[in-house]
């Protein structure tokens, strides 16, 4: 019998990278899916266009159903259904700048949507057969304690979302304590990748190198150039909720590469990635990255782009998990991670181009 495991934000990066991880371990796959007027799911339709396939060989199993965090219900008649070995919860609206914007929905989400899931399987009685991995973030740690920061640092969240995320992260905690539920905590530092949401700011950046050398973009508006960030890759992280659900206690860990560069960093190794060599003029808002062979200004600063309370930089030290789980940080490298996605990026410009050209 297959293990069967529930995914909730199955539509996003990490879900999509998680869905494909388990079908190949064997898992029969549940995914959660909001309805939207537009489609959704660009990030999954070869695992489900699949279906077919898979009914011939009888190898994948993936099945979406409705839902939304925000809807207990529904929680709660889809875990009935699906009778979930594994649940893992990556449902989030997961921008931190939007966050300041619609905070309520955020929390809703975020935080209430976390304990309407442990409640879910609590009151199912699932609480021994059902094994939850909640999305936490290296967001918690915001305005630093301690470098690098490790599963005992003390956390000082800085937006919305981190609040909202510090409720999921502590429910969680608290229902594995009060009611031996094997829920745990992944405290993610950022991972990115070719699939990363398109204003998260690695993806953004990518994207516009893409088309700055296709000739479709001039330019590029960034915030805050000095934020530093432990970036690791995301198909590298799924792999650790799944660990982290294995290990024989259920217990919360950091999952970081323990390196930290900058978006001045990030932006300059892209653009280099696609033969173009910046240089940067100025300070602060003025500050400006020039292309050094034609003279052209590429990138820009604008204050819009800058947060409420910003978090300056994290730093993640993955130490428990590499001892514990065996896990090996570095697996893709700052410099591999930076020339996926911009080779990436650069395929998808070129594609969009070509569809464009025979449809004029
Ligand atoms: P994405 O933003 O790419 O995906 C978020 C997913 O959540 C999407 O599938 C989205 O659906 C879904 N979602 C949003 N709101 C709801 C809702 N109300 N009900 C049901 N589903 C909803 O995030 P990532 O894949 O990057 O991250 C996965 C999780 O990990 C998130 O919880 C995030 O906060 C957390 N995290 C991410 C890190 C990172 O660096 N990527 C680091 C640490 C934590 P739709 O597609 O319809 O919008
Ligand atoms: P973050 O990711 O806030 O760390 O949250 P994001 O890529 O949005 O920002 C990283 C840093 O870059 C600075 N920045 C910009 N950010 C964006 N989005 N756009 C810009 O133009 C820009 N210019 C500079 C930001 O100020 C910030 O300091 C991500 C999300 O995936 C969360 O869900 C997750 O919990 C954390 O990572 C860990």
């Amino acid at each position: 019998m297959s293990k069967v495991a529930l995914i909730t934000g199955i539509t996003g990066q990490d879900g999509s990278f998680l869905a494909e991880f388990l079908l190949e371990k064997g898992y029969e796959v549940h995914g959660i899916i909001r309805r939207s007027s537009s489609f959704n799911t660009f990030r999954i339709e070869h695992l489900y266009i699949d279906e077919l396939l898979r009914d011939m060989h009888s190898i994948k199993k993936i099945t979406l159903h409705y839902g939304d965090m925000t809807d207990s219900t529904n929680l709660i008649r889809l875990i009935k259904e699906i009778e979930p070995d594994e649940i893992y919860n990556l449902a989030a609206m997961s921008h931190v700048k939007v966050s300041f914007e619609v905070p309520e929905y955020t929390a809703d989400t975020d935080g209430m949507g976390t304990l309407r899931l442990l409640e879910a399987v609590r009151f199912l009685g699932f609480e021994k057969k059902t094994k939850i991995y909640q999305a936490s973030t290296s967001e918690l740690f915001g305005k630093v304690q301690e470098v690098p920061q490790s599963e005992k640092t003390p956390f000082y969240p800085r937006s919305p979302y981190a609040v909202a995320k510090l409720y999921g992260f502590w429910i969680t905690k608290n229902y594995r304590e009060s009611y031996n539920m094997f829920a745990v905590n992944g405290i993610l530092f950022n991972h990115e990748s070719e699939r990363r949401g398109e204003t998260f700011v690695t993806r953004k950046i990518t994207l516009a190198v893409a088309r700055i050398k296709k000739g479709t973009q001039e330019k590029l508006y960034l915030g805050n150039l000095n934020a530093k960030r432990d970036w690791g890759y995301a198909k590298d992280y799924v792999e650790c909720m799944w660990l982290i659900l294995q290990h024989h206690t259920p217990e919360d860990f950091v999952i970081a590469t323990g390196e930290m560069h900058s978006v001045r960093e990030f932006t300059t190794l892209a653009f280099k990635e696609a033969d173009i060599d910046l240089i940067w003029q100025g300070r602060g808002i003025e500050e400006k990255g020039i292309d050094k062979k034609s003279g052209k200004i590429l990138v820009e600063v604008d204050q819009k782009y800058f947060r409420p309370a910003e978090v300056e930089q994290l730093l993640g030290n993955p130490e428990k998990a590499r001892n514990l789980l065996g896990w090996n940080p570095i697996r893709t490298s700052f410099e591999q991670l930076v020339s996926i996605m911009v080779k990436s990026d650069i395929n998808l410009v070129e594609r969009e181009e070509r569809i464009r050209r025979e449809f004029d």
